[in-house]
């Protein structure tokens, strides 16, 4: 029987919209622990897999990957289950637009710039850089502000169901919410706020992301 791992952190965003991916298709799979805190990720056996020293990293049936939206994608065609992409040309761009925004704009502003100095970095013993919350916020705020137009009056990202985009959103509205700054701005954001609430009711997201 084929195995199917993935490489990372449970804590991780990306790796987080890998396996919600995979829970989504119904597909067991093992997590393979690679500590962010400890920068497990930098370490000899992990830049094998990843010489960029990120996660997730991903096999199947001898098949490795990098990238959680490449991952995502082969995920989708290759088990059976749902369709994580929509059926249209249309529905497809939106979903692959609002992909590329996360990567590009909405996790460096939440998660590098808000999330991390705001929780991770006192956690972990250092000081919180104000500045560079601030600095991010109009950043943050603009990425609520797109995603709640793309999203429209759909219930989904692609449409009527599920698909790859709100999996790639989710863990990381759902750690910009954990902040303060990141509450205050979704409370101007009541689109995403209601899509929140109807990803948090999926088993998937239970699976993947328990609350802390
Ligand atoms: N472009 C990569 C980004 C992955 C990424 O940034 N992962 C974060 C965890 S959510 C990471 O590995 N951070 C470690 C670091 O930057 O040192 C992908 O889409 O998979």
């Amino acid at each position: 029987m084929s195995q199917t791992l993935v490489y990372g952190d449970a804590i991780s965003t990306y790796v987080r919209s890998v396996r919600l991916a995979l829970e989504e298709k119904g597909v067991a799979h093992t997590l393979v622990a690679v500590d962010l805190v400890k920068g497990q990720h930098l370490e000899e056996a992990h830049l094998a897999r990843h010489p960029w020293g990120k996660m997730p990293a991903f096999e199947h049936d001898g098949h490795s990957i990098y990238e959680a939206a490449a991952i995502m994608r082969y995920i989708d065609e290759v088990f059976p289950g749902p369709a994580l992409m929509p059926a249209t040309p249309v529905g497809r761009s939106r979903v692959n637009q609002v992909m590329g925004i996360v990567e590009s704009y909405g996790y460096p502003a939440s998660i590098t710039h808000i999330f991390i100095p705001r929780v991770l970095v006192p956690a972990l013993g250092g000081q919180t850089d104000e500045a560079e919350i601030e600095a991010a916020k109009p950043r943050a705020a603009l990425f609520l502000k797109e995603i709640g137009r793309l999203l429209g009056e759909a219930n989904y990202f692609g449409g009527a169901t599920v698909s790859l985009a709100d999996l790639h959103v989710l863990p990381v509205v759902t750690y910009l919410r954990a902040t303060p700054e990141g509450l205050a701005l979704l409370a101007a954001a009541p689109s995403i706020e209601a899509w929140l609430g109807r990803m948090n009711e999926r088993s998937s997201v239970h699976a993947v992301m328990p609350p802390s």
